[in-house]
């Protein structure tokens, strides 16, 4: 008897369970202040089974130690993992046919995005019983871009932490990718501020949905000034179906106190919406995605992005049909402020022993332009310093550099940006309001600084 039972046990296929593995990448060496990038890292550590994701957690981690490395030696900016398939172009992302690389030019075809998280290191999580599906033979990518905050090379690993199940009964769920600016390695727009205190800057995004399901979670990524994301029905009245709603760091947050800072602090945190039953949505019903700034205040290189976790199924075919009854959210429970603090991005040089500090305009006289000024970016410098034009003058700024850079207001009467720019293309832009414009390259924030009067 007991040998026939030893036998059963291992006849028997291989029980399904729930794993938590620990993978590393790199490590990613990062020169000092420097803002490093990657289109896509292809090929990462994964779990090398069939499974499905159930939770996911991302961070760097120290080289020698393996302990977080914390924000003011290192900053995560964001991070976007992505699964090609076993092969490019197998696995292709719902909202977006193709990429447009950092370079701002080259496309390349948009393998599937299933997880993401900015500085406030979003945790993915799923209710009970569904998973991202995985095969063993996938290959996963991720695009990041991690800023180094000291006068040292910093060398850290991206560590993320996967747990998955491998029961093949596991409901599957995909990522919707919402986002008010699509389909970019680098998808920041800007707020151009002017607006009357409390106002609104709203920016939108709608997709079709070409197949009948369930949405069972979703969390949301805006930086400084955001908010809140809201995902909207229009067909149903525009009822809201997630807010995702951004927890600001106390005064005395790392985010407010490193050096250089690339752009307005973001949110420690992001709240989550999950429901078991999920929030039905009809085949080709469309779902809008609100992005919500403050309009008073410019607020640059901004984000607006949601990931929704959905679950195909085919029985959803009433259109508005009840909204789910189960819904839970979850958010930081650290100390945090609930509404954007007003924060002014100050330019950064460097001092005599090569240190970040704060610095109120770059060296140099100032050159006086009329109605229009042409500006040269090079490899690493912008070659009017220090500029002073009419009001309504239009300031082009030629990027004769073999590098990548962009031209970006810190602080000002009016925000704007350009995209990463480089090998003679342009930007230009007319300055409509007077003051005082002071402009970095949220690349190199430490050696290209720019200030612009605008008379
Ligand atoms: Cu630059």
């Amino acid at each position: 008897v007991l040998v026939c039972a030893v036998a059963l046990v291992l006849a028997a296929p291989a029980a399904a369970e729930i794993k938590t593995e620990t993978f590393r990448s790199g490590p990613i060496t990062v020169a000092p202040y420097e803002v490093k990038q990657s289109d896509f890292t292809l090929n990462i550590p994964k779990p090398r089974v069939d499974g499905a994701i159930t939770r996911m957690s991302i961070d760097l981690s120290d080289v020698r130690t393996g302990r977080k490395v914390p924000i003011n030696r290192l900053m995560l900016h964001h991070i976007v993992f992505s699964n090609i398939g076993r092969q490019f172009g197998e696995r292709r992302d719902a909202t977006c046919q193709n990429f447009t690389l950092l370079d701002s030019k080259s496309r390349v075809p948009g393998p599937e995005r299933f997880n993401a998280a900015g500085e406030e290191r979003f945790e993915m999580r799923l209710p009970q019983g569904y998973g991202y599906p995985f095969k063993a033979d996938d290959q996963w990518g991720m695009t990041w871009m991690v800023m180094n905050h000291r006068a040292v090379v910093d060398r850290a690993y991206v560590e993320y932490t996967v747990t998955y199940d491998t029961d093949p009964s596991i409901t599957p769920a995909k990522m919707l990718w919402m986002d008010v600016n699509n389909c970019k390695a680098d998808p920041i727009y800007d707020v151009p501020g002017g607006g009357a205190p409390g106002s609104t800057h709203t920016r939108t995004m709608t997709y079709t949905v070409p197949e009948a399901g369930r949405i069972i979670a979703a969390g949301g990524h805006v930086h400084g000034g955001g908010k809140q994301l809201r995902l909207s029905q229009p067909e149903c009245g525009d009822r809201t179906l997630v807010t995702s709603k951004p927890a600001w760091g106390t005064r005395s947050h790392p985010f407010y106190n490193v050096k250089p800072i690339l752009h307005e602090p973001g949110p420690i945190n992001m709240s989550g919406t999950l429901s078991q039953k999920g929030f039905p949505v009809a085949k080709g019903q469309v779902l809008k995605l609100t992005s919500e700034y403050d309009a008073e205040l410019p607020h640059t290189r901004v984000m607006g992005i949601m990931g929704v976790y959905f679950v195909p199924d085919a029985t959803v075919t009433e259109r508005c049909a009840p909204l789910p009854d189960d819904v839970t959210t979850y958010a930081t429970s650290a100390p945090h402020r609930t509404t954007p603090p007003r924060f002014t991005v100050p330019l950064t040089g460097l001092d005599a022993r090569g240190r970040a500090v704060t610095i109120s305009r770059p060296d140099g006289a100032t050159r006086r332009a009329g109605s229009s000024a042409t500006v040269r970016v090079g490899d690493n410098f912008f070659s009017q310093p220090n500029l002073s034009v009419a009001r309504g003058a239009r300031v082009r700024w030629d990027f004769r550099s073999r590098l990548l850079h962009n031209v970006t207001l810190a602080s000002g009467p009016r925000g704007f940006s350009s995209v990463h720019l480089d090998g003679g293309r342009s930007y230009t832009k007319r300055l409509t309001v007077p003051g005082n414009y002071k402009l970095f390259c949220a690349l190199h924030p430490v050696s290209m600084t720019q200030a612009i009067e605008v008379r």
